[in-house]
């Protein structure tokens, strides 16, 4: 049985209470409402959070409530936007509301594998509930098998205004009937009325939005989305919402799910209206002064401390701060007491998703660092645990590893100048030649067919004819570019199989943000982000390199008129890469190096196209259709270094020349 995950709804707009209100301090420590939900899950026994958000605010989720959870909780992020072009012939370009909860759940379809507990962002629903929920999970049988927690409806109104809630009626068994949307609630005198003006029970059990639900529930989920699309939504498309309790009371009517109704007795807190903030921020605080929740809920700093505990050469943890940079991994610099003085590291969490075989990646990071520092190249330093080990599992099943931290030392930008250019240039050049006798066959594939394009453009024309969020439409320009240079996919790939090109460690991320230059001198220090060091070509990185350098806009430009290829640019990485060579190359990698940077562009776009097709699955978004943009930018690139291919080629024999570079 698969552990039960939790599942926060937190794209909401806040329209009532004005303002993103998930994100309001109510705790000791300006904590919000969802930590202490997640400390209850985390008690109850959950390891696992994915959160539904609005795109745009997947940075300050990262670095805020992200940064807080990440010793905790594996956290996965999946942006609720809305797919136009699937919602057809309705127009929605107007509309800025989310579609509603059911909607928010579908967007997460592709992330949920297992069990998992639905929650509100800005409800607190008290520790019960996630216990009770857990065990239930915990011990299914059936996959139709669901449950709630139901709340007391006296308990739940807010002193401020009316609010909505699913009336639940259920039989002798608690298994719920149906869960029927009231509005209008309000006390009134001692009184329960709805908008009608009907007198409601006090204790008539309602439905805070807390379920434990299985990923069966999807097809249900999408079978009522085709409704609500052709009823609701097309009546009012501005307004209308798609709710998951009206969603799962269609299913019960049609006995596709059984839900099971759980009671508790615990205080249900929520925000509403601004003002039911201030009563929420005062109830939990003094819950915390009681000592029911310690006075800070995630220890900030102390919270990795079962992480950097298991490395002896850290004595005491001073401070830990979230790092935001790279697409895959969390990084956060750690400062903290040695034996002898201070120092700082870099802490990272493995992303498993991406990187299956933790294990294998991190022997391959282990042996390629030694090696270097054996021959006296400078490297990163892995920090090995108490008990020798390049790594540390957590109570969570999380990988971690940790790095000393590289002082006076600065990462290149998209727009470095020329010299850092030539310097990041000449790093990763330089990587190669020091690995160029490690024995290459002995390193993992951490990644198979990461670089092999061929299968990468299939991946790509699977997700043009699955198309399961209906955005292939909004892509028409980049799939028939991206398609039109099939052929020749293959040149590389086929040339490694036959030997004319070596098979080499290749780093396979040289993106120019992954070398680190020396802050006084300028000149590169090391090369960093070794998780995709495997087999490869040279051409890769090479061409890679240039990819992310020669605009000197960044990777996600919208002004694709700024996609231009510079040609000092190109010519400051070139010569610095063929000068960390040290004459390597050989004849049939020299000829192709502009074909290795056009196809690396290419490829680039290919992958961050297939994963707006996928919705978002494998790279960090930071705004909705972010992918997309990426793959304007990548492909435009490749477009252009197409086009100046005769240029190029003369500044490459140029550099080739003067650098004597050529075995
Ligand atoms: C990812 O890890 P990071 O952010 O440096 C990706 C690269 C892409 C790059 C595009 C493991 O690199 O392959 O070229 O984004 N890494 C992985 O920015 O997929
Ligand atoms: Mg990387």
């Amino acid at each position: 049985m698969t552990a039960p995950m939790i599942v926060v709804l937190a794209a909401g707009l806040g329209s009532r209470y004005g303002g993103i209100k998930q994100m309001a301090p109510v705790g000791a420590r300006g904590e919000w409402l969802l930590d202490f939900s997640l400390y209850d899950a985390w008690q109850a026994g959950f390891r696992k959070v994915l959160f539904i958000i609005r795109p745009e605010l997947q940075s300050s989720f990262e670095e805020t409530i992200g940064a807080r959870l990440a010793p905790y909780f594996d956290v996965t992020y999946v942006g609720q936007t809305i797919e136009h072009d699937t919602l057809m012939p309705i127009d929605l370009s107007k509309r800025n509301k989310p579609l509603g909860t059911a909607h928010a759940l579908l967007c997460a379809k592709y992330e949920i594998s297992g069990p998992f507990v639905v929650i509100n962002a800005d409800d607190y629903y008290g520790p019960e509930a996630y216990e009770l929920l857990y065990q239930k999970l915990m011990h299914l049988s059936e996959a139709s098998e669901a449950a709630m927690v139901a709340f007391s409806l006296k308990d739940t109104l807010s002193k401020y205004g009316t609010v909505a809630r699913g009336l639940c009626k259920t039989n002798e068994e608690n298994r719920l009937i149906s869960v029927s949307e009231r509005n209008g609630l309000v006390r009134c005198n001692d009184v329960i009325m709805d908008e009608f003006g009907t007198e409601m029970i006090p204790d008539a059990r309602v439905s805070m939005n807390i379920w434990g639900l299985q990923p069966s529930c999807f097809e249900l989920i999408e079978k009522e989305f085709e409704n609500f699309k052709k009823t609701l939504l097309k009546s009012n498309p501005l307004l209308a919402e798609f709710y998951l309790p009206t969603c799962l009371n269609a299913g019960l009517v049609d006995k596709t799910i059984n839900i099971e109704v759980l009671s508790t007795t615990g205080q249900w807190l929520g925000m509403t209206y601004l003002e039911d903030h201030e009563s929420a921020a005062q109830r939990l605080r003094k819950l915390q002064r009681e000592g029911i929740y310690p006075q800070e809920l995630w220890q900030v700093n102390t919270g990795f401390e079962p992480i950097l505990d298991a490395y002896s050469a850290i004595k005491q943890v001073e401070s830990v701060e979230p790092i935001t940079r790279g697409h895959i991994n969390s990084t956060y610099k750690v400062q903290a007491k040695t034996a002898l003085d201070e120092a700082n590291f870099v802490l990272q969490k493995i992303n498993t998703q991406v990187f299956t075989n933790p294990v294998g990646l991190m022997t391959n990071i282990e042996s390629v660092t030694k090696y270097m520092a054996d021959l006296g190249v400078r490297t990163l330093e892995l920090m090995e645990t108490s008990c020798d080990s390049a790594y540390f599992i957590d109570k969570a099943g999380q990988y971690w590893r940790l790095y000393k931290y590289v002082e006076n030392s600065v990462v290149p930008s998209e727009q470095a100048d020329l010299e850092e250019l030539f310097a990041a240039g000449e790093a990763f050049g330089h990587f190669q030649y020091a690995l160029r006798d490690f024995p290459v066959h002995t390193l993992d594939v951490v990644i198979p067919n990461f670089h092999h394009t061929p299968k990468r453009f299939l991946q790509l024309s699977q997700a043009i004819t699955e198309n399961p969020f209906g955005r292939a439409q909004w892509a028409y320009e980049e799939i028939a570019f991206a398609t039109s240079l099939e052929p020749e996919l293959d040149r590389i790939i086929k040339q490694l199989d036959a030997g004319t090109i070596p098979l080499r460690v290749t780093h396979n991320d040289t993106k120019v943000n992954n070398v680190l230059l020396s802050a006084n001198s300028g000149k590169g220090l090391c090369v960093i982000d070794l998780d995709t060091v495997m087999p490869g070509s040279l051409l890769y990185d090479y061409g890679d390199g240039i990819r992310s350098s020669v605009t000197g806009v960044a990777e996600d430009e919208e002004n694709l008129d700024l996609i231009q290829v510079d040609f000092h640019r190109f010519e400051a990485f070139t010569a610095g890469f063929l000068n960390g060579l040290e004459g390597m190359l050989t004849p049939v990698e020299a000829e192709q190096l502009l074909w290795g940077a056009i196809l690396m562009s290419y490829e680039c776009g290919m992958r961050f196209l297939t994963d707006y097709l996928m919705g978002d699955v494998y790279f960090k978004v930071k705004k909705t259709e972010h992918n997309l943009l990426r793959a304007k930018a990548q492909l435009k690139l490749a477009k252009e270094l197409m086009t100046y291919q005769e240029e190029l080629e003369q500044i490459i024999n140029r550099c080739l020349i003067r650098g004597g570079a050529i075995k």
